[in-house]
C-alpha cells in the first residue's frame, strides 16, 4: 500500500504550535516519514573516496605548522561531506583520520570510551605502547586501543609515520559517552599477545597460562595476515571473497565492540560483487596496482594508501585493475554493532 501524505506543521493554527513548544510537546506527524522513511533508510553518507597523495602533502603541512605539544595527535579527520564536515564522521558510526608522527615526537598517553584501531600507512621506527605492550608500527599493520585502554605513540626512526585511525568516536559521542583521561608515561610490562597467540587453532591454556586481559592481540602483522589471506587463496580456489576477520582469539568475536575490522584479496583479475548490507563500510588499498570501487551511479579508481567509504543499504563492486598482481585491501564496517542492536540485514 502507498503512504498517504499525512499533515504538514503550517497545516496546524501558529497559536496551537506555540503552546506544544511552551509545553515541550512536539506533534510527531510533520516529521513520521523523516524518521521511518519507506522502503529503506536515507543515509546521510555519501559514497566517498580520498586519495592519499591529496592528503600527505597537507598532513606533511600540518607538522610544520602545528607542533606535537598543540595538536596531542596530529590528524587530518577524513570527513564525509553528506554529514557535514564539521561533525568529523566518515558514516553514522565511524570516523577515520590520517595521522602524522615526526621523528622523536610522542603523541602522550590517554585513554578513552571510543575503540580504535591504526592501519599503518607509511614509515618505519613508530609504535604505540598499548596498556604497556610495546607494538611496533610497519606498513599494514593492525594495532588495536580497545576502549579504556592506555596508549601513546612514540617514534625512534628518522622518516615521518602516517597512519590511518579508525574509532567509533561518532556512535560513542552521539551515545553522550565519549571522554578521555590523561595519563602519565606507561612502564613496558613483558609479552606480546600476537607471540602468545600466533596460531589461530592452538591458543595459551586456560588455568595454566593463558592471558587475562580482554583484549589478547593488540598488534596483527601485516606479513601475517597478508599469508594468510594468500594461503587462503591458494587452498580454496572456489571461494570468491579471500577475506579474513581480525577478531579476539580469546572467544572468537569481532576485535573490538562496535566496528568490524577485515582484510580481502583480490585476485588478480578480480570482479567481486559485494551484497547490499545494513553497515556502512570502508575500504582501504594496503597493497596493489589500482583498485576499482562502483557504488551506485559512482565510481572510483583507489590506489595505494586511498580510502573509500560507501554507506549502507547498496551494493558494491570491487575490480583488481591489475591482471597480474593481486590487490590487499583493508576493510572496517558497522556490522558488529549492526548484530548487537538486532538491526543487521543483508539484502543480497
Ligand atoms: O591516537 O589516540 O584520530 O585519541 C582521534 C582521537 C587518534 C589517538 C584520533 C585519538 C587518537
Amino acid at each position: 500500500m502507498e503512504d498517504v501524505e499525512l499533515a504538514k506543521l503550517e497545516d496546524l493554527p501558529q497559536s496551537y504550535v506555540q503552546d506544544l513548544t511552551a509545553h515541550n510537546l512536539v506533534p510527531l506527524w510533520p516529521s513520521l516519514r523523516g524518521v521511518l522513511p519507506p522502503t529503506k533508510p536515507r543515509p546521510l553518507t555519501q559514497a566517498t573516496a580520498w586519495a592519499y597523495q591529496d592528503i600527505r602533502p597537507l598532513l606533511i603541512q600540518a607538522g610544520e605548522l602545528t607542533p606535537i605539544e598543540k595538536a596531542e595527535r596530529r590528524v587530518l579527520v577524513l570527513a564525509n561531506p553528506g554529514h557535514g564536515l564539521q561533525k568529523m564522521q566518515a558514516s553514522a558510526a565511524i570516523y577515520l583520520g590520517m595521522q602524522l608522527l615526526l621523528p622523536g615526537e610522542l603523541a602522550p598517553p590517554h585513554r578513552h570510551t571510543p575503540n580504535a584501531v591504526r592501519m599503518i600507512v607509511e614509515g618505519e621506527g613508530a609504535y604505540t605502547t598499548v596498556q604497556g605492550e610495546k607494538c611496533p608500527m610497519s606498513r599494514g599493520d593492525l594495532i588495536l586501543t580497545p576502549t579504556g585502554l592506555w596508549h601513546e605513540h612514540g617514534h625512534d626512526g628518522d622518516q615521518p609515520v602516517i597512519w590511518l585511525d579508525v574509532l567509533d568516536l561518532p556512535m560513542v559521542y552521539y551515545m553522550e559517552t565519549s571522554y578521555h583521561v590523561n595519563g602519565t608515561q606507561q612502564e613496558l610490562t613483558p609479552g606480546h599477545g600476537e607471540a602468545q597467540y600466533s596460531r589461530a587453532g592452538v591458543i595459551p591454556t586456560p588455568f595454566f597460562n593463558r592471558s587475562d586481559k580482554a583484549y589478547p592481540i593488540l598488534r596483527f602483522a601485516w606479513t601475517d595476515v597478508k599469508a594468510a589471506l594468500i594461503n587462503l587463496a591458494n587452498d580454496a580456489a572456489q571461494v570468491e571473497c579471500v577475506q579474513v576477520t581480525y577478531i579476539n582469539a580469546l572467544n572468537g568475536h569481532d576485535a573490538e565492540n562496535i566496528l568490524g575490522y577485515y582484510a580481502l584479496m583480490l585476485r588478480p583479475g578480480q570482479t567481486l560483487r559485494m551484497p547490499a548490507r545494513s553497515p556502512a563500510c570502508v575500504f582501504h588499498v594496503i597493497e596493489g596496482q589500482g583498485m576499482e570501487l562502483k557504488f551506485e551511479d559512482k565510481v572510483f579508481v583507489l590506489k595505494d594508501a586511498d580510502t573509500a567509504c560507501v554507506p549502507g543499504y547498496g551494493a558494491v563492486t570491487l575490480k583488481n585493475l591489475s591482471a597480474e598482481q593481486a590487490c590487499f585491501v583493508f576493510m572496517t564496517d558497522e556490522s558488529p554493532l549492526h548484530r548487537k542492536l538486532g538491526v543487521y540485514e543483508n539484502w543480497g
